[in-house]
């Protein structure tokens, strides 16, 4: 048997229910049920379980692996963001919060690896330069960007290299997000490929470097606070942009204002905020968060929790499949002798699409196929909607499995273990009672 939690990695206090049924069963978060569990889960469900000949020994039901967020209070946004961390401001999106067709700014996620620059008066006059290997090294407005490039909106997700994290066992390094280090919106600025080529991209070109105007949280101005980048390639497809609107908005400080880039598909991180200074390498980009096993993935599975062989490392470029359900939320109770549930939720990929959406309501046995709303676009997410009947009154676990465009499916757990928890995909589960 594991040892017990009553508060998750993040620091998070379980709900009382979890930490009753734990103590009381010996079921660790994420661990194993022992012989009195399924008796003990009943119990603290507060419902029979209609379908608990296939509830799995090796997974914790859903309602047991509910946390309280931390308390979050920011300026133009929602309270019911979860806080990760302070310093820097990370918060994630829970996932019935991430219920409508385009995520509004208020409940969009945060994450900041540094300290924000100050606020600018006149945000038409930021200034961009593009350098390194191009014919003519430029130096732009947002004004001048605005003018003389064809301006785009594309509604496409942005999503945290680590989202999922938080499902790994044993425990990766770094803000645990769960399913809410993503959001979808509306971008809308210019193409990054129609700077680069007005700048002239030199033949020995092959990878971008980003650099922003945030600082290091030491306070050295030496020290950057991240600096990554991208193949050449993926820096010139015509939905790679840099921005300065979100939701038809001027792109607010917190998003990166007055301006970001947006290299939809690929990790949160290479689309950096308060952009400056963009530059062109004949070498793949080495900045913070370039290295090591920063936003990289094993090529050769390791054995969870072991030490990191160096070589073993690919950088992480297209996001894996991932659904939620967002409505109802985890924990919801229904009316007794409620016997149909409706649900809403979204789906997304990196950059192979998302084909198909299956919910189930009894531990995988059987899943139902869900609607699906078409993309707007490339790298828009895809709403879906199902129904689902209940046949009798008690606890339920409803879950959501995604497939790619190219068949792949996610997993029931987190797999391909790596050091920083990245590629974190499992399924989505939701608890709900009824009656
Ligand atoms: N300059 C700068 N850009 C950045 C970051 C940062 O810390 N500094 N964080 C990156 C990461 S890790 C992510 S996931 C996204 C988050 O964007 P958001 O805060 O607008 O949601 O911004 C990226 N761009
Ligand atoms: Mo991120």
């Amino acid at each position: 048997m594991t040892t017990q939690r009553s508060t998750d990695r993040a620091g998070r206090d379980d709900t009382g229910l979890a930490v009753a049924v734990s103590r009381r069963s010996g079921v660790s978060r994420r661990g194993f049920l022992g012989g009195t569990g399924l008796v003990a889960i009943t119990a603290a469900a507060g419902g029979a379980i209609p379908f608990a000949a296939g509830l799995s020994g090796g997974l914790v039901p859903a309602a047991m692996a509910q946390t309280a967020p931390a308390p979050f209070e920011f300026p133009g946004k929602v309270t019911g963001l979860s806080l990760l961390g302070d310093r820097p401001l990370v918060a994630e999106t829970p996932e019935h919060l991430l219920d409508d067709e385009t995520t509004p700014i208020e409940k969009f996620f945060i994450r900041n690896n540094g300290t924000p620059p100050d606020p600018v008066a006149d945000p038409d006059s930021w200034q961009l330069t593009v350098e390194g290997l191009v014919d003519q090294p430029l130096t732009l407005t947002v004004g001048e960007l605005k003018s003389r490039f064809e301006n785009v909106t594309y509604r496409m997700v942005l999503e945290c290299g680590g989202n999922g994290r938080a499902f790994f066992d044993p425990p990766a390094r770094g803000n645990q997000w769960t399913n809410g280090g993503a959001g979808c919106a509306e971008w809308t600025g210019v193409r990054l490929g129609d700077v680069l080529k007005a700048a002239g991209v030199k033949p020995g070109a092959i990878y971008t470097a980003h650099y922003g105007a945030d600082t290091h949280l030491s306070g050295d101005p030496a020290r950057l606070p991240l600096s990554r980048g991208v193949r050449l390639e993926k820096a010139m497809e015509e939905h790679s942009l840099i921005v300065w609107g979100m939701n038809g908005q001027p792109l607010p400080e917190i998003h990166g204002g007055p301006l970001r880039l947006i290299i939809p598909g690929w990790p949160g991180s290479a689309s950096h905020k308060w952009v400056n200074r963009i530059e062109l390498r004949d070498v793949e980009h080495d900045g913070p968060g370039m290295t090591g096993t920063s936003y990289r993935v094993a090529i050769k599975p390791m054995i969870p929790g072991a030490e990191p062989e160096s070589g073993n490392f690919r950088i992480l470029e297209s996001m894996p499949v991932r659904s939620i359900i967002s409505s109802p939320a985890n924990g919801t109770t229904l009316p007794a002798g409620s016997r149909r549930l409706a649900l809403r939720g979204a789906a997304w990929n990196g950059e192979k699409g998302v084909q198909a959406v299956h919910v189930s309501v009894d531990f995988g046995a059987t899943w139902h196929a869900a609607m699906l709303a078409d993309p707007r676009n490339r790298y828009d997410w895809r709403r879906w909607t199902a129904e689902v009947d209940l046949p009798l009154d008690g606890y339920y676990e409803v879950w959501t499995r995604a497939t790619d465009g190219e068949g792949v499916m996610q997993p029931h757990v987190a797999g391909n273990w790596n050091p920083q928890g990245y590629g974190g995909n499992p399924m989505h589960r939701i608890a709900v009672l009824v009656g």
